[in-house]
Formats: C-alpha cells, structure tokens, sequence
C-alpha cells in the first residue's frame, strides 16, 4: 500500500520549528519531532498543527522526547547540537556537539535503520563524518546541509549587486562549511549571463574585481554576520529552507543538482572525506557527483578548503571520536 513519507527532525531547536512548519506547508509527510527537552518538541508540533486548518495542509505532527517515536522514518534532519555565539567559530562547537551527534546516530541506526539523513549540526563536515561512522549507513544515505544555503547566500548578494531577481541568479558554492569555503565566481550567471561580464559593464574590468571579492568575502562570513546581530544564536530560517529543498528533492525523487556536502571517492583529487560538492538528489540520496573540471586558482582554494576539513577529522580522531 501507498504510505506516506514519515520525516524526523532530530532537534526541535530554532531549526527544527522551521523545518516542521516548511514540511507541513508544504505537505512533505507526517512530522516527527525529537529533542531532549520535556515536552517541549510536543508543544511546538501542537502549535503547528493548530494552524493546519487556516494554512490548509494535512500532515500528522507530533514531538516525542524518546527515539522510539522516530520508528521507521524515512528520512532524519539532523539539528541537535549547539549553535554559535558571537565571537565564536564553528570549529568551537566540536567537541559538544560531537557528543550529541554520536547519541543522535545511535537513535537513528537503532530505530530508523532505513532512513536517509541529512545532517545540518555544526561544525558540518566533521558531524556528517561522524553520522556515517557511527551508522554505518552506505554514503548515498548520509549527507550534510550547507552548499544550498551559502549557494544560496552568495545569489543573494549578487541579485542585490546588479538589482536583478533572485530567481535569476545560478552560484555555486563549493569545499567545506566553513571560512575556506569556494565560491565558484567563474560559473555565477545571471539565466546565462555571467555575473562578471555584467559587473564588468557596470563597473568596468578593475572595479568589477574588487565588488565580486567583496561579495566572496560576505558569502564566506555571511552566517558570522548573521550571528553578529542575533546575539543569542545562528540562522535559522535559510538553514531550514534549505535542508528541506534536499528533503523535498530525496521524497519526490526529483533528481535536482544541489551542492551537498557528500562523501569523496576520488572525486576533485579527495578520497573518503565529506567536502561540499555538486550531486544528483533523488530517491537514492546522493546518486551522482558531479565532478566540474575547476581551474589552477579554484582547485588551489578547494585544496585549502579540503585541508580544512581534515584538519576537523584529524581533531574528531585525536578526541576519540573517529578510529
Ligand atoms: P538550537 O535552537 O539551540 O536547537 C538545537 C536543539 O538541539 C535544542 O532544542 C536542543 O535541546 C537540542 N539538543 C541538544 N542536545 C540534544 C540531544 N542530545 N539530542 C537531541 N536534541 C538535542 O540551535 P539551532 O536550531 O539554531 O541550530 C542547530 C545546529 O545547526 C547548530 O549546531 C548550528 O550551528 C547548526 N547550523 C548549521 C548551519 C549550516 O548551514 C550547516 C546553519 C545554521 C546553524
């Protein structure tokens, strides 16, 4: 029989709301929530469903405290763990969220076994890596959220730049979640155009340079300017959206091509590391990476930027957390 698509969200933080909502208004499946905190999951799912009548979705929401209710999901949103406060990098939240994220991956091989999971916790790379670790799930099973956001994040800044629409903007953001990660400035186009033959007319040939570094550079800091202003935690809402275009992607089989941080084979010179890199999503995860040939000066930036991660994988296994 036909059943519905039955979505986990580990982590019912500033997160985790977002996504249960986007997945109800969206009608993606049934929602269930799962954190720590008493009652709390339970409360905000109760909130959502209560607006079901005026948003006019059908899906079951519920919150459980115990990783039994996940039972049979079919996919898990990783969000448990802690955000970053101002003044603080990713790479700070290791050794915390390390440990929840290892109780989390417990949860999930015991109870949802079959499941696909995206990770979203920080420090990106280095949790993804532990997820699959400690599930032992196959690759195409685990994969983690970042490329879509800051991909997302570097369109935005442009479309703003040349007072285009949004929707017009393709970029592509490549390497690990991180201060090293790669904006793909030579493939940025405006439906076709690219972005710096139009900063180019705008500005001519010096000035079009230092504008798209400027905008490189907020890509790469644009979650710290982020933190900056909320004081008390990190983004929240564009995490969500775009978790739940990879979700939406995997539950409908749509085959779209998003940058998700997927484990390496040898692609981009890598070899069993999770780097941030364009993939095929569809019913199977990860079934293709798509492996773009880059230039001396973009594989430079990718090579430091891989180096960055394994600097997180060697730290993950000096602490006890990978073999
Ligand atoms: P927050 O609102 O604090 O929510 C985290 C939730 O995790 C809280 O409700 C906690 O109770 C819960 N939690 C803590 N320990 C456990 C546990 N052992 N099991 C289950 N749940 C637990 O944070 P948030 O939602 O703003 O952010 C969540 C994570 O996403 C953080 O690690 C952020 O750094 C990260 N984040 C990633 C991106 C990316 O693009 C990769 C962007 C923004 C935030």
């Amino acid at each position: 029989a036909f059943k519905r698509p039955k979505i986990a969200l580990i982590g019912g933080g500033q997160i985790g709301g977002v996504l249960a909502q986007l997945c109800a208004l969206r009608e993606l499946g049934d929602v269930v929530m799962f954190d720590i905190v008493q009652d709390m999951p339970q409360g905000k799912t109760l909130d959502i469903a209560e607006a079901s009548r005026i948003d006019g979705f059908d899906v079951k929401l519920s919150g459980t405290n115990s990783y039994e209710g996940i039972a049979g999901a079919d996919i898990c949103i990783v969000t448990a763990g802690l955000p970053r406060k101002p003044g603080m990098s990713r790479d700070d939240l290791l050794t915390t969220n390390a440990n929840i994220i290892k109780q989390v991956a417990e949860g999930i091989k015991t109870y949802a076994p079959d499941s696909f999971v995206i990770v979203i916790s920080n420090p990106l790379d280095a949790m993804v890596t532990l997820m699959k670790e400690v599930t032992g799930f196959p690759a195409n099973r685990v994969f983690g959220q970042a490329g879509v956001l800051d991909s997302s994040r570097f369109a935005t800044f442009i479309a703003w730049e040349l007072g285009v629409s949004v929707k017009d903007v393709n970029a592509l953001v490549l390497g690990g979640h991180g201060d090293t990660m790669v904006p793909l400035v030579r493939y940025a186009n405006v439906n076709g155009c690219p972005v710096m033959e139009l900063l180019e007319q705008k500005y001519g040939a010096e000035k079009a340079k230092e504008v798209m570094e400027e905008m490189v550079k907020r890509t790469r800091n644009a979650g710290g300017e982020v933190v900056a202003l909320l004081k008390t935690g990190s983004a929240f809402y564009s995490p969500a959206s775009a978790a739940i275009q990879m979700a939406e992607a995997v539950i409908k089989d749509e085959k779209r091509v998003l940058p998700v941080c997927a484990l390496l084979n040898g692609e981009y010179g890598v070899k069993n590391l999770y780097v941030g890199v364009p993939v095929v999503l569809g019913a199977n995860g990860v079934e293709k990476i798509i492996e773009l040939k880059l230039n001396e000066e973009e594989q430079k930036m990718m090579d430091v930027s891989v180096n960055a991660v394994k600097g997180l994988v060697e730290d993950m296994k000096r602490l006890g957390f990978l073999s």
